[in-house]
């Protein structure tokens, strides 16, 4: 009899056929990772024993009304000093559980069909929402190297996603992110500002009144 395994889900087909681009150096892919949610909310409960979700205080002393939680090698973090990314957490002061192989797989896939080939991230944000919360439009710039593109999955209740341009005053565009949805950008997109609206209630079967997102990024 053959042991009973954990299937590895680092081979598994993603389909990234349903495209609609945001712009140049800039994707959205329909539900590519929707088959594998039940394995990627398994990996975030195992992350969040680890490293509890939080609500990050911001320069000015406001608290993030996303909670969040990293892993790999540096995590994003904010306290009262400003926005960095760390190699520890500092809750534990232990480093960040290090990134899944089935994380890598889909991150470095989504890139690839987005044509960033060779993207290796060494962080990967986790956002949690509950109904309500929301993220300011803001850009990424916390990164050293710019020239890596960002891969953001979405898993859970519906979002709207604000999309603009390169500068704040560009106009936002509402892009609706829904449970599976990737998106890729990069290059000419990579410091375009973007944000997602206050998120409306819902209960989707396999995370509740929840939206996870997660980003993964070349910080170092
Ligand atoms: C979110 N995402 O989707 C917030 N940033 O919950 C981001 O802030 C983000 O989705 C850079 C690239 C992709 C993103
Ligand atoms: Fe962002």
């Amino acid at each position: 009899m053959e042991p009973s395994a954990t299937p590895d889900l680092t081979d598994s087909p993603l389909d990234f056929r349903e495209r609609l681009a945001l712009g140049p150096g800039a994707v959205l892919f329909c539900r590519a990772a929707a088959a594998l949610a039940p394995a990627l909310l398994s990996e975030i409960a195992k992350i969040a024993a680890r490293a509890p979700f939080r609500h990050f205080t911001i320069p000015g002393g406001r608290e993030m009304s996303v909670a969040m939680t990293s892993c790999g090698t540096w995590g994003w973090i904010s306290d009262a000093r400003g926005y960095r990314y760390s190699p520890l957490d500092p809750a534990s002061s232990q480093p960040w559980p290090p990134l899944p192989p089935l994380f890598l797989h889909l991150a470095r896939k989504s890139a690839e069909a987005a044509g960033f080939p060779e993207f290796l991230p060494d962080s990967c944000l986790i956002n949690r929402y509950a109904i309500g919360a929301r993220m300011g439009p803001h850009q990424d710039r916390d990164e050293h190297d710019l020239d890596a593109p960002i891969v953001s999955v979405s898993l859970g209740l519906a979002a709207v996603f604000l999309w603009g341009g390169g500068a704040r005053r560009d106009p936002l565009r509402r892009i609706p992110l829904g449970h599976g949805d990737v998106v890729v950008w990069g290059g000419p997109a990579r410091l375009h500002f973007h944000g997602i609206a206050p998120l409306k209630a819902g209960e989707p079967p396999l995370t509740g009144p929840f939206r996870y997102n997660l980003t993964f990024r070349r910080a170092r």
